[in-house]
């Protein structure tokens, strides 16, 4: 597939996918998502990528949530459509077994901010601007948003983002848990580099099985979730990252993890 929506770039083992409608903030439309889960199976199958970046373009947003233009004159049933599909695209990315990272640089709000939170980590400059202002349209957030924020910050905030619409600063953002690690503009994507090439240097199938275990354990009852992890423990005695990484612990030198 040609992408008109978003830029695809792979340095070493690190996809960087940059939403790229600048003069809509890089609002979501259709188009973008059907680019957008294009590019995520083009990373899931390729074994030279082990890490994926997901950012927007121009400097002044990450994603400004869907796009209003787009979605205004719709029914019910296309709405349905739509949000189906807004559904399925954030959570093929939540699930896909690599790790992914949101570089989060300006406006990061409504579907933006669903968007960010399908991913495993959100880094984000020290101005990003963060908020589900759906309410303030007559609507409910409806890319999980609903689902998902709750889950990572807690019911009550979870709450008053949403009721409230109102825009959430960089620093609340980090406070409340919705952000990783905030970072000065000018280094963000350095510093997001920096950890993604750290993360590639890891044993990939250690981290699919814990990304494994963390997202599909974390709905699911205690005990069968412990089971979980334990089944996903015993499947890394199958590679031989696992004997790499324990003789180089035994020798006293750094491991080479070759993904197999
Ligand atoms: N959709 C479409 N266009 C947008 C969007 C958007 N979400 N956000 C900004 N734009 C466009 C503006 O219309 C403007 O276009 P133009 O130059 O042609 O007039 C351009 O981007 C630049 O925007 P502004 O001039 O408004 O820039 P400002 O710096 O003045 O303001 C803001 C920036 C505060 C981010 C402002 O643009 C804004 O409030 N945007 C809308 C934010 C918002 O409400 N997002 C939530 C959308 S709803 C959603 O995400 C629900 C998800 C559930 C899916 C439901 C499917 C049916």
């Amino acid at each position: 597939m040609a992408y008109k929506n978003l830029l695809f770039d792979v340095e070493g083992s690190v996809a960087t996918v940059t939403i790229n409608r600048p003069k809509a903030l890089n609002a979501l439309n259709a188009a973008t998502l059907d680019e957008l889960d294009d590019v995520r199976a083009k990373c899931e199958i390729d074994d030279n990528i082990r890490v994926v970046i997901i950012t927007g373009a121009g400097g002044k947003s990450f994603v400004a949530g869907a796009d209003i233009t787009e979605f205004k004159d719709k029914s019910p049933r296309e709405v349905m459509l739509l949000m189906d599909q807004f559904h399925r695209v954030f959570r093929s990315l939540e699930v896909m077994p690599k790790p992914t990272i949101a570089a989060i640089q300006g406006f990061c709000l409504g579907g933006g901010q669903e968007l960010a939170m399908s991913c495993d980590i959100r880094f984000a400059s020290d101005n990003s601007v963060f908020g589900q202002p759906e309410t303030g349209l007559g609507l409910i957030p409806g890319g999980g948003g609903t689902q998902r924020l709750p889950r990572l910050v807690g019911t009550g905030i979870a709450k008053e983002i949403i009721y409230s619409a109102r825009n959430v600063t960089a620093q609340r953002a980090y406070e409340i848990g919705l952000v990783n690690k905030l970072f000065p503009a000018a280094t963000l994507m350095a510093e997001v580099r920096k950890f993604a090439e750290m993360l590639a240097k890891k044993p990939p199938f250690a981290l699919k099985m814990a990304k494994h275990a963390i997202t599909y354990g974390q709905d699911m009852a205690l005990d069968d979730a412990k089971v979980l992890e334990i089944e996903c423990q015993s499947l890394c005695w199958s590679t031989s990252d696992l004997t790499e990484g324990v003789s180089a612990f035994l020798e006293k030198r750094r491991p080479t993890f070759t993904g197999k």
